[in-house]
C-alpha cells in the first residue's frame, strides 16, 4: 500500500507521523471518510467542501487547494489501484511543541490512505441492526460542535463502547436535552406515515453526506423529509428506522432499546431507498 503524506508516497513502514504532530498529542485536525465504487471516487466534492469547512472552524488552514486536494485523493486510489475501497483523508495541524498553542505549529500535514473496505455481511442488511441508546450525551453544540469532522472522536468512541458493553450493534447518542442526536458514526432517520423525519444538525448531528443523499433521494421519490428534535418515543414508535453513512450505506435498524421497530423486518421506504443509493453509486462519482 502506498500513503500519500504531504505530496509523497511512502510504502506502509515508512508512512509515519511526528510523536509531536498535535492531531497525536491533542486530537487537533479534521478527517473524511470516504468510498470509490467502480473505479469512481463517491461524492468526492462533497466531502473536501466538508474537509474545509471542519478546518475552516478550527482555524485551521490547509496547504492546498481544494482542487489539488481532489486530486491527490483520486492519485491515491490510482497508486493503490483501488476500485472498490475506502479512502481516510487527514488533515492535522502538523508539527509543534508540548504545548497546547496551534500557532507554534508550523505546518499543517495532509495524509490519504487508499484501501479495502470492510463491509457487513448482506445478511446484517436484510434482518436489520438491534442498538441502544447510551448514556454519554453528545458533545455540546456550544462546546465542540459535531458539524466539525475533527480528530477527536472520544465521545462517540465511549458510546461505542457502551454499546459493546450492552451487546448491541451500535449506539444512539442522545444530546444534553434529551433529543436524538445520531449513531456512533452515522446520521439517524425514521419513516412514520410515510414520511420521513432525521435529527437537525443543530441536536448535534454531523452533516453527513449519506444523509443529504438521502434526503434527495426520498424527495425524487414523493416522500417528505423534515429535521424536527425527536425523542426516543419517536424513535419507539417509527414505522421504520434506518442509519446513514459512508461506510455502512443505509443500514436498517430493527430493535432499538429491546423494543421492535414496526414490523421487526427492514420496511418498504427503507428498502427503496437503499436499492435507489446502490444504483446512484454504480453511476457517479469522480473517476479514478
Ligand atoms: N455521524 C458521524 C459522527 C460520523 O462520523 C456520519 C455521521 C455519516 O456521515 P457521512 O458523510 O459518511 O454520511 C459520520 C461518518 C465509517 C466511519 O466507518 C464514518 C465516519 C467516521 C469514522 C468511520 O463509516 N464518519
Amino acid at each position: 500500500m502506498k500513503i500519500y503524506i504531504d505530496g509523497k508516497f511512502f510504502g506502509e513502514r515508512d508512512a509515519k507521523v511526528s510523536v509531536f504532530d498535535h492531531g497525536l498529542l491533542y486530537g487537533d485536525g479534521v478527517f473524511e471518510g470516504i468510498r470509490a465504487y467502480h473505479g469512481r471516487v463517491f461524492k468526492l466534492q462533497e466531502h473536501i467542501d466538508r474537509l474545509y469547512y471542519s478546518a475552516k472552524a478550527i482555524l485551521l488552514t490547509i496547504p492546498m487547494t481544494p482542487a489539488a486536494m481532489m486530486r491527490a485523493v483520486v492519485e491515491t486510489c490510482r497508486k493503490n489501484r483501488i476500485r472498490d475501497g475506502y479512502i481516510r483523508l487527514v488533515v492535522t495541524r502538523g508539527v509543534g511543541n508540548l504545548g497546547l498553542n496551534p500557532s507554534n505549529c508550523k505546518k499543517p500535514s495532509v495524509i490519504c490512505i487508499a484501501g479495502k473496505i470492510q463491509v457487513y455481511p448482506a445478511e446484517t442488511y436484510e434482518r436489520g441492526v438491534s442498538i441502544v441508546t447510551v448514556a454519554t450525551t453528545r458533545n455540546l453544540v456550544s462546546a465542540l460542535n459535531p458539524a466539525i469532522k475533527s480528530l477527536n472522536y472520544l465521545n462517540n468512541i465511549l458510546a461505542k463502547i457502551e454499546a459493546n458493553n450492552a451487546g448491541a450493534e451500535d449506539g444512539i447518542l442522545l444530546n444534553a436535552e434529551g433529543f436524538v442526536a445520531e449513531c456512533t458514526v452515522q446520521n439517524i432517520f425514521i419513516v412514520k406515515n410515510i414520511k420521513l423525519f432525521t435529527p437537525p444538525l443543530s441536536a448535534g448531528a454531523l452533516y453527513g453526506i449519506t444523509r443529504e443523499t438521502v434526503i434527495e433521494l426520498a424527495e425524487q421519490g414523493g416522500w417528505p423529509v423534515s429535521e424536527p428534535n425527536l425523542t426516543r418515543y419517536d424513535l419507539y414508535c417509527a414505522d421504520e428506522c434506518f442509519a446513514t453513512g459512508t461506510g455502512a450505506e443505509i443500514m436498517p435498524i430493527t430493535k432499538i432499546d429491546g423494543r421492535v421497530i414496526g414490523t421487526g423486518k427492514p420496511g418498504k421506504v427503507t428498502r427503496n431507498l437503499m436499492e435507489r443509493y446502490h444504483a446512484l453509486t454504480k453511476t457517479s462519482g469522480e473517476p479514478i
